[in-house]
């Protein structure tokens, strides 16, 4: 029988090689890391009845090792590949983000895996974004920048041929795995050379940033990483105390006794030296920290609730006002998982509790009797996607000043996929499926 590495396995070892070469390239992402672990710890110990939550819904062993990264590609090729990279590691593409309504000349989706166990031995998730060429209006260098991506291979001619491998004959043992994830990772790495002269640079940047961080570097470098923290408001806090900037708001939705979706605020991108074709010096701007706090997955009930309140509320200058604000806002959203579960607002993940085990569900009973008699426990199904309205202001915060309002361009879903290869997985779907199959497994239908 062939003794292949689990993807588990091989997504967990590639997510740690990716955490220390991403320390190495930018420090301060690991100060970011120890200040989310501290607090991480202080919660845990102020909060015991969170600790035992989280241990009983089997969350906390995946907490520390839980984290994102994002990256940007220039072509359907190189998209496509690295569908078939991230299939190696249980890693499948979730959802469609259209950004370009919020001036981010981009589409995205999320590779990440999808199963309950391959969640909780390790939900890496990488943000993945392809440029979207066809919104530069200058002709000229739309097809220059078209001949400088075709030119290039950001990947290793031996992560293609373990790609290849993998493929055709269902796994890779563990020498190969190891290998592959060192391949992978120079897919990448950062480069402080750019493949193009200086005045090719200015131009794509006068475009705008995100074409030149795209197209002007011979690989598509992480452009951060992002470790789940249980308090986000007191991350950005501290941030200062750490020699860290955060950007001015946190996104997402407000501080709640439940958690819902995602929140996120991360620290400006880093000025860093690069060297062009022609020998000369200069700077590029891409790469920074992010933090997350997840919370409990909404169905599209309860994402429609908040798609409204967030657009009520609008955007704000000042973090601490506009929290209040957004608090206030989100009075309208019932705020305990009682209210959550039974008015359908989100995606809860049913089990047998001790005295339902020995005492199991008999045909024809209730759910919400079986709840109640504490037969079966209903827990949060933490959310593990995105938020496009978020991600556009995390884009915006690191891109300077320059608002480049660029909503021109409709969402595009369909040359997505086609660049992509496959159709993308309806992360509502998934949801629903996980919820149904928890039931299922507790002897309700
Ligand atoms: C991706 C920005 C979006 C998130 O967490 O929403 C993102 C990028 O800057 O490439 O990472
Ligand atoms: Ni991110």
């Amino acid at each position: 029988m062939d003794n292949f590495q689990s993807a588990d396995a091989i997504r967990t070892r590639f997510s740690q090689a990716m955490s220390r070469m991403y320390q190495q390239e930018v420090p301060q992402y690991g100060t970011l890391m120890q200040l989310v672990m501290t607090v991480n710890e202080r919660c845990l110990e102020a909060d015991v009845g969170l600790k035992n939550r989280l241990a009983a819904a089997d969350e906390l062993s995946r907490l520390n090792v839980e984290r994102h990264g994002a990256i940007r590609v220039g072509t359907a090729e190189e998209l496509a590949m690295l569908r078939q990279m991230f299939a190696v590691m249980g890693m499948y593409p979730v959802g469609y983000y259209d950004l370009s309504q919020a001036g981010v000349p981009v589409h995205s989706t999320a590779f990440r895996p999808v199963s309950d166990t391959a969640l909780r031995r390790n939900p890496f998730r990488v943000f993945t974004s392809l440029l979207r060429l066809e919104l530069i209006e200058d002709e000229m260098l739309r097809k220059k920048a078209t001949a400088i991506l075709a030119a290039r291979d950001i990947f290793t001619p031996r992560c293609r041929q373990l790609i290849l491998q993998h493929q055709q004959r269902g796994g890779l043992h563990a020498e190969d795995a190891a290998t592959f994830v060192d391949e992978a990772l120079e897919t990448f790495r950062w480069h402080s050379h750019s493949s193009v002269d200086s005045a090719t640079y200015q131009a794509l940047n006068q475009q705008h940033r995100l074409i030149a961080d795209v197209v002007c570097f011979p690989g598509c470098h992480i452009n951060h990483l992002t470790p789940r923290t249980l308090d986000i408001d007191r991350v950005q806090a501290m941030m200062p105390s750490r020699g860290i900037a955060p950007k001015t708001l946190i996104e997402g939705p407000p501080r709640r006794q439940v958690p819902i979706l995602l929140r996120q605020t991360s620290f400006k991108a880093l000025e860093e030296p690069i060297r062009f074709k022609d020998g000369h010096q200069g700077s590029h701007t891409a790469r920074f920290g992010e933090i997350e706090q997840r919370g409990i997955a909404l169905t599209a009930k309860g994402r429609a609730l908040y798609d409204r309140l967030l657009a009520e509320a609008g955007s704000g200058q000042d973090n601490q006002q506009h929290q209040h604000h957004l608090a206030r806002v989100f009075r309208d959203f019932p705020d305990d998982e009682v209210t959550l579960r039974q008015q359908q607002l989100a995606w809860f993940h049913y089990r047998l509790s001790e005295k339902g085990q020995s005492a199991p569900p008999q045909a024809g009973e209730e759910l919400e009797a079986l709840i109640a008699e504490g037969r079966i426990v209903a827990d949060p199904v933490i959310y593990e996607d995105f938020l496009p309205v978020s991600a556009a202001g995390i884009f915006q915060s690191n891109l300077g000043d320059r608002a480049q309002a660029r909503s021109s361009g409709h969402a595009s879903r369909a040359s997505f996929e086609q660049a992509l290869g496959v159709k993308v997985l309806d992360e509502m779907q998934l949801y629903a499926e996980r919820q149904q199959l928890s039931l299922q497994r507790c002897g309700v239908m």
